[in-house]
Order: structure tokens, then sequence, then C-alpha cells
């Protein structure tokens, strides 16, 4: 399988986030994709190769200029500050606020953000960018034939909204690549999203919409981040009825549930008859995952690639969250080989 891969990542690392009251050392850390690397290396899945460069029309078609816009902008506004510090939002539009863009930086900051954990640093809008432009490139690939490809992006995406950021999340990778295959002429794109999180940004981007599927398995929101999206009884308005289902799950849920709603998902990827599956692949499911509450063990991940194989469809993979990072290549990775293997019986 093609592996699509920039350096640039590295330029994002944000320094510190709020968990438990206290600041910790950002979870979401550059030595994420590193281990995610040397495995797709070592395992020789197959050849990596460099993002090419599509431009901003791809993005433009997912989030709404205005943001964009911002986002690109808003390390300069800080350093003009005299600022090196991360630049962090702390006041949201809420309850009883109303959402009219302010002036200020910190006010456009929180208007555009849902949560304190996407920080921005002197490099983050290059690492964004480059992130979609490597969810671009394996799109590519799968448009021009191959039967799977592994874009290994990061910062991850799929908490980003048209206007948002949160959660890890500036730029929705899997839905910038799944609107690139629409564009380029796919009818149908299903995506399946198996990391821990709901993620609320891609359904929020395709609520409304027929042309995409959305399906989730995630740790319930009434006890885990994002908290205010990712119930079953989200299935999508308008044309977009009956075109998202989401499979939220206790703490603690093992392979068995999990495997149990993966196959619910499955089964509405299939009656959809999808032209082609765009899978966000967080793997923060793991039990020894320092964020997260589920537990799946790492050969589970081999079964999980296997089940996404059976679906016998054209399959990009997006890497999303996962945090522990001693075992996140080989838990990707194991997805990866896992559906090779299923697809090299077929
Ligand atoms: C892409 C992705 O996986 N983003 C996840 C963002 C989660 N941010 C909130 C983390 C809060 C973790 N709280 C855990 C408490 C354990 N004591
Ligand atoms: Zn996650």
């Amino acid at each position: 399988m093609l592996t699509i891969y920039s350096h640039d990542h590295h330029l994002h690392h944000g320094r510190c986030e709020l968990m438990d009251g206290q600041l910790m050392p950002c979870f979401e850390m550059p030595s994420r994709a590193d281990h995610v690397l040397q495995r797709v290396k070592d395992r020789e899945l197959g050849p990596v190769q460099a993002p090419q460069d599509f431009g901003l029309a791809p993005l433009q078609r997912i989030h709404c200029h205005q943001y964009l816009d911002f986002f690109q902008g808003a390390w300069q506004r800080w350093a003009e500050y005299g600022q090196e510090g991360d630049l962090l939002p702390y006041t949201w539009p809420a309850r009883t606020l109303r959402r009219i863009l302010p002036t200020s930086l910190h006010g456009q900051l929180g208007y555009y953000s849902f949560d304190g954990g996407a920080p921005i640093t002197a490099g983050t809008w290059q690492a964004a960018y480059s992130a979609a432009q490597v969810a671009l490139t394996a799109q590519q690939a799968i448009e021009q034939g191959a039967d799977a490809a592994f874009a290994l992006c990061r910062p991850p995406g799929h908490h980003a909204a048209s206007d948002l950021m949160g959660g890890y999340c500036y730029l929705n990778n899997a839905a910038i690549a799944a609107q690139a295959f629409l564009d380029q002429g796919r009818k149908k794109v299903a995506i399946l999203d198996v990391d821990y999180h709901h993620g609320n940004g891609t359904q929020s981007i395709f609520y409304e919409r027929s042309d995409v599927l959305f399906t989730s398995v995630h740790g319930h929101p009434e006890a885990e981040f994002p908290f205010f999206l990712g119930y079953a009884d989200e299935l999508g308005e308008g044309a977009g009825e009956g075109f998202n289902f989401n499979y939220p799950l206790p703490a603690g849920s093992g392979w068995n549930t999990w495997s149990a709603a993966l196959e619910q998902a499955c089964n509405e990827i299939k009656g959809y008859q999808a032209d082609v599956i765009v899978v966000s692949l967080g793997v923060d499911t793991f039990k020894d995952d320092p964020i997260s509450q589920f537990k799946l063990d790492s050969p589970d991940y081999l079964a999980m690639g296997q089940r996404i194989a059976q679906l016998g469809k054209p399959t990009l993979f997006v890497m999303e969250g996962g945090y522990a990072v001693e075992e996140i290549g080989i838990n990707a990775v194991n997805v990866l080989e896992g559906f090779e293997h299923e697809r090299s019986a077929q």
C-alpha cells in the first residue's frame, strides 16, 4: 500500500494542553507520526511518497474562506504582539452570547474554535496545510487506480468543522479528500470514522448531504469528548436525513462490543453502495491510550482492517488520533496490513 507523508508535520508542536486541571505536554505530538512512518518502513508496507501541492482550492471546498484566512494569518498577528508562546483561545460564543465576529485576535480565535485543545504555533498552518495535501495526494492515487492508500496526516482533522478548529484538529483532511472524490466524478463517498472520539467536524460538514455517508464508532458523548455531538439519534437532516450513523459506546468497551458496532456501520455502508470509502483512522481505541477508555488490543487492529477490506471498495485511510505513542505505529499499520492481507485473499 502506498503511504503519503510530509515531514512538515514537525512544524506543529504545541507545548501544553489543560487536562484534569493541569497543564500537560500536548498528547498530540510529532513523535506520533514518526512512529507510524517507522512502522510503515519496518513492515515494508509499500512506497512512501511526499505530497503534491493542490493549492487552497480543495480546502476551500470544505472550509469557509474567512476561516482559512484567519488560520493562515493568526500566528503573524500574535507575533506582532511580541508573543512567542502558543496562541490559545479562552472565550467562546456559548449560550446567551452573540455570534458576531469580533475584531480582536482572541475574539476571533474563540469564534473559530470550540475548545482549548488546538494551539496555534509558528508552523501550525504549514503543517495542517501539508497534512491536507497528504490526504489529497493519497486520494489522487486512488482516483488513478490504486485499490487503497494511506494518508499519514498530522495534525489530525476529524474534529475540525467548516469554520471551527478544536480537538487537536484544524483542517478536516478526511472531508477534504471525500469532497475531492466527488469533485472528480465519484457520486457517493462513505466515511467510516473509527477514532475513539466522535468525528463532530466531519459529521457537521456533511450532515445535510446525501452524497457522503458518515458513520462513526466512538466513546459515548455523555461521558467523552467532544461531549456535544455524537449521539445515536443524529441521523442527518434535510437531504442528508438517513445518511448519518453514530455508534456511541460506553467506557471499557473491548473488541466484542466495538466490532459489533463496526458490523452495523459496515452494513450501512454496504447498503449505501458507495463508490469509495474514506476511513478516519484513529487508534486511540487502544487499551493503553492515555486519554481514552476503550480496550482494543494490537491484534484487534488486524481484524479491523480485514473487516474494512471485506466492504470491497477502494479505500483511503486518513490518520487521525492515537496517543499511546510507542504502539501507535503497530496499531495503525496493523489495520493496513489486515486490510491488505484480506484483499490479497479475495
Ligand atoms: C483527533 C483526536 O483524537 N482528538 C482528541 C482530542 C481530545 N481532547 C480532549 C482530551 C481530554 C482527555 N480527558 C481524559 C481524562 C483522563 N483522566
Ligand atoms: Zn481521537
